[in-house]
């Protein structure tokens, strides 16, 4: 690299469409597998992994012992990386993941106003919507009627709405409340009930009897 390149001009990411993100993914992938930097089965590895084993089922697994578990629940909220650490879960997009509680007068919701940072251990691959402008820009405006309007999910007036935003630094993810009657259920019928939108705040987990 010479110092009297002129920098790349910032490009539009928010504009480009999923079609153009997908070509520019392709060339990428290209060029990283032309340099030796990676192989096509490296790409195809990790693609794997990031759309068929790693999702919110893991995020379910921590949710669901945070409930059971006092301690745990405690050193979820004090350092949520180490604490997935300990169920063995972490890696890409989870070197610092930060866990947020919902109580009786607080609920959270989580986003990345730049782009789309989110903790990939716990949660997957983010969906469309949490990539969209759209959402990026309104959840921080008004939480509130985004969550009822677009989620169905009432926040009751009573309850303070906090919103985080997400960075490459810092990713987090809600620990919802438990729901109630769940009383006698074992950790792993607990982590049926823990939905991927309850742990973006965008929804509650399911109720007993509806997992
Ligand atoms: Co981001």
């Amino acid at each position: 690299m010479t110092t009297t390149e002129s920098p790349l001009p910032v490009p539009a990411v928010a504009l480009r469409s999923e079609e153009e993100i997908a070509a520019r993914v392709k060339a990428l992938e290209a060029i990283m597998i032309e340099k030796g930097i990676m192989t096509t089965e490296a790409v195809d590895r990790l693609a794997g992994i990031y759309e068929n084993e790693v999702g919110p089922h893991l995020g379910a697994k921590v949710i669901a012992k945070a409930w059971t578990d006092p301690e745990f629940r405690e050193r979820l909220l004090a350092d949520g990386t180490a604490a997935c650490e300990e169920l063995g879960i972490g890696g890409m997009q989870g070197e610092d993941m930060t866990a947020v509680e919902n109580t009786d007068t607080v609920h959270n919701v989580i986003t990345c106003t730049l782009c789309s940072c989110y903790p990939w251990p716990v949660l997957g691959l983010p969906p469309n919507w949490y990539k969209a402008p759209a959402y990026r820009s309104r959840i921080v405006r008004e939480p509130r009627k985004v969550l009822r309007e677009d989620f169905g999910l009432d926040i009751p007036e009573s309850v303070e709405i906090r919103v985080w935003d997400s960075s490459a630094e810092l990713r987090y993810f809600v620990l919802p409340r438990r729901p109630e009657g769940t009383e006698d259920l074992p950790e792993d019928q607990l982590a049926e009930l823990v939905t991927r939108d309850s742990m973006i705040g965008v929804g509650r987990p399911l109720h007993p009897g509806a997992a």
